[in-house]
């Protein structure tokens, strides 16, 4: 079992590839084993008057066909793995339908919880505009409500007077990353599926404490925390 639903995407989009990459490697491997084997040199057969030589530019031998059975096949294969990575990278920054707009407790968004993620140099702020610790910021750890869709909306603040700098937010149980920018807010949703503590990183070099920029996400079941049997 994944850690979240963006995880189970990333898994679903994950073996899509391999999938596809062993079909693909198992077809060229077995082609070009069979193309040895078959026009491997014999006593008896001479070299065909069309043999590439050193030198010279062997002619054409016209397959369009192959060529074009080939060219149809790689745009079929390129296109499942094009559109299923767009499809699943639209999925993580398009907030949910129910989810819009924000509303504040009590529970009108009922299973949205919304938190702005604020990186500086070298920490996390969270505040929770909702639902979940409603009005506090902590820094540090993250919180969020088991199975209950979280959105995180994700800046870069200016610290001691010093400009703020690219960060990059990433949790890897949850397969999420998105970079917290100056002057931008992006945002990505997910929802956790277990109760493990997970390990937030900084996934952009930001400077001297950039290794230090960690911190904990801590699932808790809705019920605990500001949130009620009714929604969290
Ligand atoms: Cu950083």
């Amino acid at each position: 079992m994944t850690a979240s639903n963006t995880a189970d995407l990333f898994y679903q989009l994950f073996n899509t590839f391999t999938f596809l990459a062993v079909i693909v490697g198992g077809i060229v491997l077995g082609l070009m084993a069979y193309l040895i084997v078959r026009f491997r040199g014999r006593d008896g057969f001479p070299e065909p008057a069309d043999a590439p030589t050193l030198g010279h530019i062997p002619p054409a031998r016209g397959h369009l066909k192959t060529v074009a059975i080939s060219v149809t096949l790689s745009a079929i294969v390129l296109g499942v793995l094009i559109f299923g990575t767009l499809n699943a990278t639209e999925v993580i920054t398009t907030v949910p339908s129910e989810c819009r707009p924000l509303q504040s407790s009590p529970y009108g968004s009922a299973h949205c919880a919304y938190i702005q993620v604020t990186a500086f140099r070298f920490g996390w702020n969270f505040t929770y505009l909702n639902t979940i610790l409603e009005g506090q910021t902590l820094t540090g750890n993250l919180t969020i409500p088991f199975g209950t869709n979280v959105i995180l909306q994700i800046r870069s603040m200016d610290t001691g007077g010093r400009q703020g700098v690219f960060h990059a937010f990433g949790v890897d149980d949850f397969k999420i990353k998105k970079d917290a920018i100056p002057g931008l807010t992006n945002t990505l949703w997910f929802r956790a599926t277990d109760l493990d503590p997970h390990t937030i990183r900084c996934f952009e070099f930001c400077g001297i404490g950039h290794s230090g920029m960690t911190g904990k996400v801590n699932v808790v079941q809705p019920g605990s925390l500001g949130c009620s049997s009714t929604g969290c």
